[in-house]
């Protein structure tokens, strides 16, 4: 009998709806559902599955995403298809849709997409509200730049905005992270005005030689959130610009050095957790060069504070990595450690293996895969944290 019992230590529950699987972006654009497939055969081959909950969750409702979203906007999305779309259209356009970088694509089955992966990190932020959960994971949420009326930057829902609105339900306080190589502002936007939710987001910021921000363009420093007096929102936003190259250490030290401070000071009742892939060394639109174990660090870090933390997914354009990432930090939540040496009988297996897809093995050195001259010198990191922890004064636990 006591064979049977499950492990002693956190409870995990896995939100994954596999017909997001099935979605794609088109054939050029870098965002690919298809990584998930990856991360869950991984999560699979490792018997991860067995020390975890697993919830197959429905879609969300029209009504449920309203309570973000514009009910235009959600009509719009709603009935939109390849088919009948018209990229003329000023509403087409106004929504965010298509226009010259096609960040946004509309493309079969939109809807169905959006739906699974909002509905999937309700349902985990509703298994944090009840107790069911002290850790609840959905890799295909995260979608950051989502706004209530606009589509960005891949992102067409804000799924993430919607878990966060189920825990104020429960929670006085909720602490937003985000450590996707890109600015988590659909998320500041969204709480702009409360001083119930910090955001807290790590990204590249900056202009590159052809004069081009990285994308969204937001995100500085001096960035806290509405600076009017009244607004209670005043200095809830924190955010950490980063340059080209950092290393796992670098990172490691300013995200321990960092999270530590706002979590001692907020003292939030609930963490949300966005841990996009894209920050990885050898991404295909990031600029960072982490390794897995040091983005894992952060989910680690996170979770020895021991508040109900919702764990979602985010950016990642390498999808071998993102797979592996994931895989790797559903292991910290369990508590377990992997080996090295992947499973050889599981599908997708060559997208592992050979030495320009790190070797079969779960830890490939990422550092060198896409190399980024590090240009964050220890003195422009120590500076930053000044200034970042500077900003807090406006906190009050
Ligand atoms: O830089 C832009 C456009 C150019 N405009 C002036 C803005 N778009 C980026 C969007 C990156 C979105 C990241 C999403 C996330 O944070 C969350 C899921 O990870 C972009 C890039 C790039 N290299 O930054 N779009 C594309 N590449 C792209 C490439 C091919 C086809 C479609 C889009
Ligand atoms: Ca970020
Ligand atoms: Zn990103």
């Amino acid at each position: 009998q006591y064979g049977l019992e499950k492990p002693r230590g956190y409870n995990v529950s896995f939100h994954y709806n596999p017909h997001v699987e099935y979605h794609h972006f088109g054939s050029s654009h870098p965002m690919k559902p298809w990584r998930l497939t990856l991360t869950k055969q991984l999560v699979l081959a490792y018997g991860l599955e067995y020390t975890m909950d697993l919830y197959e969750p429905r879609p969300a409702t029209i009504d449920e995403l309203e309570v973000f979203h514009d009910r235009e906007y959600l009509s719009f999305l709603s009935q939109v298809t390849p088919q009948n779309a018209k990229p003329d259209d000023p509403a087409y356009l106004s929504f965010g849709f298509g226009g010259e970088s096609n960040d946004c694509p509309v493309f079969d089955g939109l809807w169905n997409y959006v739906s699974i992966y909002s509905g999937a990190s309700m349902s985990a932020a509703q298994n944090l509200n009840n107790k069911q959960s002290d850790i609840a994971i959905n890799w295909s949420g995260g979608l950051h730049h989502a706004k209530k009326n606009l589509a960005s930057g891949f992102c067409y829902i804000n799924d993430i905005v919607l878990a966060i609105q189920l825990l104020l339900t429960q929670n006085q306080r909720v602490l937003y992270i985000d450590i996707d190589v890109h600015h988590g502002d659909g998320v500041e936007a969204a709480f702009e005005s409360t001083d119930r939710v910090f955001t807290l987001s790590y990204h590249k910021f900056g202009i590159d030689r052809n004069g081009y921000p990285f994308f969204p363009g937001t995100g500085n420093i001096n960035e806290m959130g509405p600076t009017d007096p009244a607004n209670r929102g005043k200095g809830h936003s924190l955010n950490i610009p980063i340059d080209d190259g950092i290393d796992d250490e670098q990172y490691k030290w300013l995200f321990k050095t960092v999270t530590g401070a706002v979590i001692e000071k907020y003292n939030p009742t609930a963490i949300v957790l966005q841990s996009g892939a894209d920050s990885l060394g050898g991404d295909r639109l990031g600029r960072f060069n982490l390794n897995i174990k040091a983005h894992g660090f952060c989910v680690e870090t996170v979770k020895s504070y021991g508040r109900p933390l919702l764990l979602i997914g985010g950016g990642g354009y390498t999808p071998r990595n993102v797979a592996r990432t994931w895989c790797h930090e559903t292991a910290v939540c369990v508590g377990t450690e992997l080996h090295n040496e992947l499973p050889t009988h599981i599908p997708y297996i060559q997208a592992f293996q050979g030495a320009e897809n790190g070797g079969g093995i779960l830890y490939p050195d990422l550092h060198n895969t896409k190399r980024h001259d590090n240009l964050n010198t220890q003195d422009n990191l120590h500076k930053l944290v000044t200034q970042a922890l500077e900003n807090l004064r406006y906190v009050e636990g």
